[in-house]
């Protein structure tokens, strides 16, 4: 008798596609040694031994947040004291300061929904980041500051993404996703981008040859189905465009949330097992990143094992997960990184934001 794995171990390796049914039989399963042996395989199959790292610097522009996501720790309302926001010599100064190590090559630019910046300054950033440090990435602003940029300006999501391309955007993060569920999003995001929405922008965003991430943050309200429906919505998008260069995926952290009460951070077991269906489901993304930021650095090792060739950065310096109790470091030196890799017997390989080889090590 054959069961649900048997076929779909056969479709995996016969290259085939696997259904919505398909996906919820693998996480109706408890056999995680064998749905992380078929990612492994496909991981193999798409990246060989190499496993991707790049050396990058998160800066938030400001927490200040109008949207108040319920599962989010970072966000504040204007006023409090533990509200900030950048101005532009600040962030000049920041990533000046960051720039000073010559190995850098990336600044990853994620912030709270300002209530009164016009789109102005986020143009305004972009500019002078290019014009001063052209040498850095600028991976900036995701799908959901992206819409809210197109409300508080007027402008249509073309027009805004042209104005920030003009401007020095050279690629959009993978947050805000979420879960592209109406019903989740309703219960804990109501104020934000909608699944669709979030989508568009991504859309668009390709159509116009700017590549992005892709992104689910799961483990607190939603079902098993809606996080395949959401694996499915990543894989239909990037049929159409293919301009998705990674997926990641965020475990719920409950700490300083209003969910912190009600819900625990998701089990180990979880992570493994919902990374190597990412990898199993999204057949046409190349990349899934274990986010050791969010993972800590040993699971994040683990994960290489189950589906993911790709280990972020050095990072320096996280807020978002760390506001809501992350326990990893807040950054990692290139030789940690080169050294969790080499420990696995896999090939670490520095990229730059596009995923090009930088060196091989
Ligand atoms: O959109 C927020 C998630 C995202 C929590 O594209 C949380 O390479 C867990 O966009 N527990 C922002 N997750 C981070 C982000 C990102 C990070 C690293 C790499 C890339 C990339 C993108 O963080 C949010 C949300 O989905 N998040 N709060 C929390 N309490």
């Amino acid at each position: 008798m054959k069961t649900p794995l048997d076929t779909i171990e056969a479709k995996v390796r016969a290259g085939e596609r696997l259904s919505k049914e398909d996906g919820l039989a693998l996480f109706a399963s408890p056999d995680i040694a064998r749905i992380g042996y078929l990612a492994d395989l496909v991981r193999q199959r798409i990246s060989g031994d190499y496993v991707y790292f790049n050396v990058n610097r998160h800066v938030n522009l400001t927490n200040i947040c109008v949207s108040r996501c319920r599962f989010c720790a970072f966000g504040r309302d204007e006023g409090d004291k533990k509200a900030y926001a950048m101005n532009q010599e600040e962030v000049l100064r920041l990533a000046k300061l960051a720039a000073q190590d010559p190995d850098l090559r990336e600044l990853h630019i994620v912030s709270g929904l300002h209530p009164d910046w016009p789109f102005e300054y986020y143009l305004d950033v972009l500019r002078m980041l290019k014009r001063e440090l052209p040498q850095l990435h600028r991976k900036a602003f995701t799908a959901v500051e992206i819409h809210y940029f197109s409300k508080l300006s007027g402008l249509s999501v073309a027009e805004v993404l042209k104005a920030l391309q003009e401007a020095g955007l050279q690629s959009i993060p993978g947050g805000g996703a979420e879960i592209l569920s109406d019903r989740v999003r309703q219960e804990l995001c109501p104020n934000k981008a909608t699944a669709s929405e979030w989508l568009e922008v991504q859309r668009t965003a390709h159509k116009m040859g700017i590549r992005s991430n892709a992104s689910m943050l799961y483990g607190h309200i939603e079902t098993l189905e809606e996080r395949v429906d959401h694996l499915l919505s990543l894989r239909a998008l990037q049929d159409e465009t293919g301009g998705f260069q990674t997926f990641i995926c965020f475990p719920f952290h409950p700490g300083n949330t209003e969910l912190e009460a009600t819900h625990q951070r998701t089990s180990l077991w979880d992570e493994l097992k919902t990374m190597a269906i990412s990898r199993l489901m999204l057949d046409n993304f190349s990349n899934i990143k274990a986010y050791w930021v969010m993972l800590t650095l040993p699971i994040a090792q683990l994960a290489l094992g189950f589906g993911a060739n790709d280990i972020d950065g050095t990072v320096s310096e996280e807020k978002i997960m760390h506001a809501a109790g992350a326990k990893s470091d807040t950054f990692l030196t290139q030789e940690t990184i080169i050294e969790t890799i080499r420990q696995i017997g896999r090939i670490p390989v520095e990229r730059d934001s596009m995923y090009q080889i930088i060196r091989t090590l």
